[in-house]
């Protein structure tokens, strides 16, 4: 399909790049913090991101039932989470000889671009569920093919696409078995020209090896969802072989009332899984600015502004906080979203929401 798609992760994932430069330059067992090589004292799995704090890297993978224990810097049993022979489906943990998938992964490739794998059909379509059902998936990530000729495979995505009406919030959760650590990425499918060309949703965990999050979809149309392993995802790694096995469960949720806020004022909380749905009531008829600041360089916030149901603009955080500016008709009904690209932090990331509105 479209290289676009291709592109538009790497730039989403600037955090992970900034990393690799830095340990690069600094040599290993050391980081860059302020200009100056300092040891690097965070344990196995886990690397300085550069403002002294540990974050995953990918080398300690905690599957079936255990999860990464930070301290400790080993994996786990965590009762929380679903133990070997089950798997996240629906909210609960089954059995997997009781599972049944609505889809089943299609032939390779799937891809449709997602992480370099070109194909002409997708692993599969979605049929949006109604709100209190689930949708399932099963399929195998196992890398098959050696595009770009290093000798070594490469990382395999499976890209299903999805068609909704509207705006739409969704719950995404994906399970991996055997040594998965299930991760996705959801993208419109749009051309490179379009708004939404460059709009990102990444569900990654590098402690255990199950995703989810909630994915806000902002407007009508179709969107691709990717399912990869994390370390594929977030370090453009392969991984998996012919026994990794995922489940994915979809569900349509009620979009929830927006809570009311005085812009003026600011708002501040942390990022979760859910999406949070701001507002401000009556902004004048000029035009307004919003900040999102998400300090924790592991976390990358996102800006949505939505009048009533209908898409207005969104932006990312980069180097600096999200920013966007738009403009407020008499009668608009602002909705702000407080979003976020991509959240593999250990510790809770706050944020900072600021506005200012101009006559
Ligand atoms: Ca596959
Ligand atoms: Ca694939």
């Amino acid at each position: 399909m479209n290289t676009t798609l291709v592109i538009a992760i790497a730039i989403a994932l600037r955090v992970i790049a900034a990393c690799g430069d830095n340990s690069k330059a600094c040599g290993p067992g050391t980081v860059d913090i302020d200009g100056t090589c300092t040891p690097d004292e965070c344990g196995p799995g886990t690397k300085n991101d550069g403002t002294n704090q540990c974050v995953p890297d990918g080398a300690v993978i905690c599957t079936d039932g255990t999860k990464l224990d930070v301290a400790t810097q080993t994996c786990k049993i965590d009762p929380a989470v679903c133990q070997d022979g089950t798997a996240l489906v629906n909210g609960a943990c089954i059995d997997t000889g009781h599972i049944h998938a609505d889809i089943e992964e299609g032939p390779e490739p799937n891809g449709l671009g997602l992480l370099g794998e070109t194909s002409a059909s997708p692993a599969g379509t979605i049929v949006l569920p109604p709100v209190g059902t689930g949708f399932v998936i099963h399929g195998l990530i196992t890398p098959f093919e050696d595009n770009d000729n290093d000798g070594q495979d490469d990382a395999d995505v499976d890209a299903y696409r999805i068609t909704v009406s509207g705006p739409s919030l969704l719950h995404i959760s994906a399970d991996g078995l055997h040594g998965l650590a299930a991760g996705f990425v959801v993208a419109a499918e749009v051309g490179a020209t379009d708004p939404l060309a460059r709009w990102r949703r990444l569900g990654v965990n590098f402690e255990g090896d199950t995703s989810q999050r909630q994915v806000l979809l902002p407007r009508a149309g179709t969107y691709l969802i990717g399912i990869a392993d994390t370390r594929s995802l977030l370090l453009r790694a392969a991984a998996g072989n012919t026994t990794t096995e995922y489940y994915v469960t979809i569900d349509a949720l009620e979009m929830p009332a927006p809570a009311a806020i005085v812009l003026g004022q600011g708002v501040v909380g942390s990022i979760t899984e859910n999406v949070r749905l701001y507002a401000p009531g009556p902004l004048g008829t000029g035009t307004t600015t919003l900040h999102l600041d998400v300090p924790l360089p592991a976390a990358q916030g996102s800006l949505v502004v939505f009048d009533g149901t209908t898409f207005v603009t969104f932006g990312d955080e980069g180097a600096q906080p999200a920013t966007v500016t738009f403009t407020d008709p008499p009668g608009s009904q602002t909705m702000i979203a407080v979003d976020f690209v991509v959240d593999y932090a250990l510790e809770p990331a706050d944020f900072t929401l600021t506005g200012t509105t101009t006559p």
